[in-house]
């Protein structure tokens, strides 16, 4: 089959057809757990059984019905982290664990047992903080911490356990097969054995194995978490069939306000109140859905009389309750007790955000597609042409020579070397698609060495798995082979690769994986991978471990110098390890422009700082209007790119009149002023597990009135963002928390404040009093064009007239900071009109020319009578303040006096 354009897709046609993807009440294993209510739990365990060793704590818990035995294992990590795995005590095959997401096997701290009878087992963790009570009849655990219970597991009598058995014609002799035949066609409606969708058949060879239990969370009634999801911040009570669902699928024109599960999945979900935050992270990469429900409890637990309930004061309660369709159970409870505690303790477990090289900080600009060569040329003369500011420019699938990934059209692009040494000169990179389908076609060398090597998925027959995407007939690598991503990260090896360059990045695209006319657009759950694993139990890691080949790959062709970046549009938890995640195809739409804060929050809150939206909205054309807003809004966020689709108008930033170009180029200069802080904020993310961007409950996790919004955030902890995503909005109601003693900008802030909208220029973003920030003085032509351009420091004063701020530099773009201790890291403090810097890390060794040539104070109050700058014996402060400039009113300067 020859190529697909994209009006030939069906996919495209199917956009709005939800009959293409599963409701929860059609997914097998989903209807098999609902069988079960809450209530009384059918599992009992067996603490006689109980061992203890340096690492964990085991002992076997029995199903009183079917008299099947599970193991549970429960250790302490360190660093308020609990984990506890079920499975089945002696099954019939291994069941599968995942792999790869952990960047190391945690390390346990031992647990003690305090007590171990009349049907209780308590378990206290090494600083007693923290005790673990086992109850044996019916299981349940709960886990306190200083006498408080935080969260149980199994109060509802939830846990659900399938175990594997052999298929029934080896259970039943041809005298049952009359019964036998009965029994599955009873037994297909629960999808024991094989489950059908539309006209899709999926063979269970191991038959049903799902797993599943529940949370209840003691005093929350905030949950968020688990992306990816067109749904707001907060997450929502579930009603049956409406479970938050993840199982990462390409949903083209996918609708907002849904839970249905698109691209990626991070099976993290945080629970906050004011004084604690927790965390939940269910490691299991095969479907998963998520039920949720918030009601307000008596204090002292669900039983009681209604009289003695009635006295009691209701608390809240969230419970939580995860359903996977294979795999263990094998869950990491995060005690925080603050958010970013539990961002550490999610990033101790699946690493922290890559810092990403400073170009991919900058502006990206994407069309599918830039035609040719000269068209390349062409957008990128016009930025210069306008004076705006980009770093980047990308190729989609038309770039290849019929969709062959790593190969060039020969006749749009017949110099790629040429383009990219044109673009080098301009100081500016290119990013291509690089799709996980290869073309089925001898004459590829892609597909005919993947295919002598056996590195593709197989069918259930053991035939390489076919699939039809933009090639035409395609297979699929096996990214889940260790040794397929090494053989695929030596594709990008200078030489292996044509035509490119090391100013070339790479963009992975369709990694859910996408399969047109496959079931629910993607790959049958019962393909077989690497050791014999079914699809169905690495589904959400297919993207995961793809966007991992491709970053090691861009490493390796450096021979480990360079940073790479890589953005994926699928991922699972760990994926921030790897590079860059957008939220797929949106649409030119007030409402997609809205839905992009919460969305972005909720990625950032699972670990995946570097994220972002497409700027426009990629299905659709957006008015003027929108894509200005859009603009403003993307210039504070993470992953800044415009991107459009095929059938879209072209949208380069200066096609829609002088006085929009001058809008759109003000905030893509702002976006360039600013990367000094974002690019410090992604250090932090990167070493600290801090998210760049952050809801505003993370700052402020005493303020319940913030708990709920998403339409507006923390740009790390000292910008407030508030995007204008209304039409014809004159105004915007910003929330300012602090008390009135907090000053965020030269506004003096009580809790809601209206503020006039001034100009359509502006965009609402406040610093919080307290902070410094570090600026460049001015934007340039790209990232790489400012090395020289000096720094300006904004001081925004607290109540007690003080401030503390940083900044981190290095070359920004190779593991030098790493391996040779390459940065700068300097701290600013202005404390009784003084502003000093210091070392942060003295361990830095970084050089730099560059000077703070400018320093604004906000929050002084009037205007200072002298400006001095003071020197430590002869030398300067800092290496930074070297020189100054003065602009008035309102800039003072090391010594300011009142
Ligand atoms: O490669 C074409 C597009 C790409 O531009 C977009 O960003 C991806 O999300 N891709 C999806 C495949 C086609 C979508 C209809």
């Amino acid at each position: 089959m020859e190529a697909v354009t994209p009006r030939e897709v069906s996919v495209q046609d199917e956009a709005v057809d939800k009959s293409t993807f599963k409701k929860c009440n059609q997914i097998a294993f989903y209807r098999r757990q609902k069988l079960l209510h809450p209530g009384k739990s059918s599992y009992r365990a067996l603490l006689e059984s109980v061992t203890l060793s340096d690492e964990n704590v085991k002992f076997q818990i029995i199903h009183e019905e079917n008299k099947v035995l599970l193991q549970v294992e429960i250790c302490e990590i360190e660093g308020n982290i609990f984990r506890l795995k079920i499975d089945e005590a002696s099954p019939l095959r291994a069941r599968y664990k995942v792999r790869d997401v952990l960047i190391k096997e945690p390390t346990t701290q031992r647990l003690f047992i305090s007590q171990n009878e009349g049907g209780i087992l308590v378990l206290s963790s090494v600083n007693e903080d923290y005790k673990l009570q086992v109850i044996a009849n019916p299981f349940q655990v709960e886990l306190q911490s200083k006498g408080e219970t935080i969260l149980s597991m199994n109060s509802n009598g939830l846990l659900y356990f399938e175990h594997l058995q052999p298929p029934p014609s080896d259970r039943y002799t041809v005298a049952f097969a009359r019964l036998f035949l009965f029994m599955q066609e009873t037994q297909e409606d629960l999808g024991l054995w094989q489950e059908k969708f539309g006209s899709f058949l999926d063979i269970k060879a191991h038959g049903p194995s799902s797993v599943g239990v529940d949370f209840s969370l003691r005093g929350y009634d905030h949950v968020y978490g688990i992306p990816q999801h067109t749904e707001g911040l907060l997450l929502k009570n579930t009603s049956d069939g409406d479970a938050y669902r993840l199982y990462n699928l390409d949903i083209f024109g996918h609708k907002i306000h849904d839970k249905i599960g698109i691209y990626g999945s991070v099976p993290l979900l945080l629970a906050h109140k004011p004084n604690r935050t927790s965390g939940i992270f269910w490691l299991n990469s095969s479907e998963t859905l998520v039920d949720i429900s918030t009601k307000a409890v008596a204090e002292h637990g669900l039983s009681g009389s209604a009289a003695e309930t009635a006295k009691q004061k209701a608390v809240p309660l969230t419970d939580v309750r995860w359903m996977s369709e294979s795999g263990i159970i094998d869950v990491f409870l995060l005690m925080g007790p603050t958010a970013f505690d539990v961002f550490k303790q999610f990033a101790q477990l699946t690493g922290t955000q890559a810092l990403p090289p400073l170009f991919s900080l900058g502006y990206h600009q994407c069309r599918w597609n830039y035609e040719d060569e000269q068209d390349v040329k062409a957008v990128d003369a016009g930025f210069d042409e306008h004076d705006i500011p980009y770093d980047v420019i990308w190729l989609d699938i038309e770039h290849t020579d019929g969709k062959r990934y790593f190969t060039w059209d020969k006749k749009k692009f017949q110099n790629p070397r040429k383009m990219q040494e044109h673009l080098r000169k301009k100081k500016r990179k290119l990013v291509i698609i690089v799709d996980p389908h290869i073309k089925v076609d001898p004459k590829y060398t892609l597909y005919s060495q993947a295919k002598d090597k056996g590195y593709f998925v197989k069918d259930r027959n053991g035939q390489d798995f076919e699939g039809i995407c933009w090639p035409g007939s395609s297979c699929y690598l096996d990214f889940t082979n260790p040794e397929v991503r090494k053989w695929y990260a030596d594709q990008f090896a200078f030489k292996t690769y044509k035509g490119s360059t090391n100013i070339l990045f790479v963009w992975n695209d369709m990694n859910e994986p996408s399969v047109f006319k496959g079931a629910e657009l993607t790959m049958q759950k019962d393909a077989v991978h690497y050791n014999n694993w079914e699809h169905r139990e690495v589904h959400n890691l297919y993207g995961f471990y793809q966007q991992m080949a491709t970053a090691e790959g861009l490493i390796k062709r450096s021979s480990g110098k360079e940073r790479p970046f890589v953005l994926t549009r699928s991922f699972f938890a760990g994926s921030q390890k790897y590079g860059a995640v957008w939220t797929g195809d949106n649409t030119a739409d007030w409402s997609y422009l809205k839905i992009s804060i919460p969305m972005l929050l909720t990625n950032s809150m699972a670990g995946i700082s570097f994220c972002g939206a497409d700027v426009g909205g990629f299905i659709g054309d957006p008015e003027p209007e929108l894509l200005v807003r859009w603009y403003q809004a993307g210039a504070y966020q993470p992953f800044f790119r415009g991107h459009s689709n095929m059938e879209s108008k072209r949208r380069e930033p200066w096609l829609f009149g002088e006085k929009n170009t001058q809008i759109i180029r003000e905030a893509i200069k702002e976006r360039y002023v600013l990367l000094p802080y974002l690019y410090t904020l992604f250090y932090r993310a990167h070493t600290a597990a801090e998210p760049v961007m952050r809801p505003l409950w993370v700052e402020f996790p005493g303020n319940i009135e913030t708990f709920g919004v998403e339409n507006e955030y923390m740009l790390g902890n000292a910008l407030l963002v508030h995007p204008v995503t209304e039409k014809d909005a004159k105004a915007v109601s910003v929330l300012l928390p602090g008390s009135a003693e907090v000053r965020m900008n030269i506004y003096t802030v009580t809790f809601q404040t209206i503020l006039p909208w001034l100009c359509f220029l502006q965009i609402p973003v406040f610093q919080r009093g307290g902070t410094v920030i570090p600026l460049k003085t001015t934007a340039g032509k790209s990232t790489e064009w400012m090395v020289d351009t000096s720094y300006e420091l904004h001081v925004a004063l607290d109540t007690e007239a003080s401030a503390i701020g940083e900044l981190y530099l290095d070359d920004g773009h190779s593991f030098q900071y790493l391996h040779k201790k390459q940065f700068l890291y300097r701290k600013f403090t202005f404390h009784k009109s003084i502003l000093s810097s210091s070392c942060r890390d003295e361990s830095g060794q970084y050089q730099t020319m560059c000077v703070v040539e400018r320093v604004i104070v906000l929050g002084f109050g009037h205007q200072p009578t002298f400006v001095t700058a003071c020197s430590k014996g002869n030398e300067l402060t800092s290496v930074l303040l070297q020189y100054f400039e003065i602009p008035l009113p309102c800039c003072h300067l090391l010594q300011v006096a009142n």
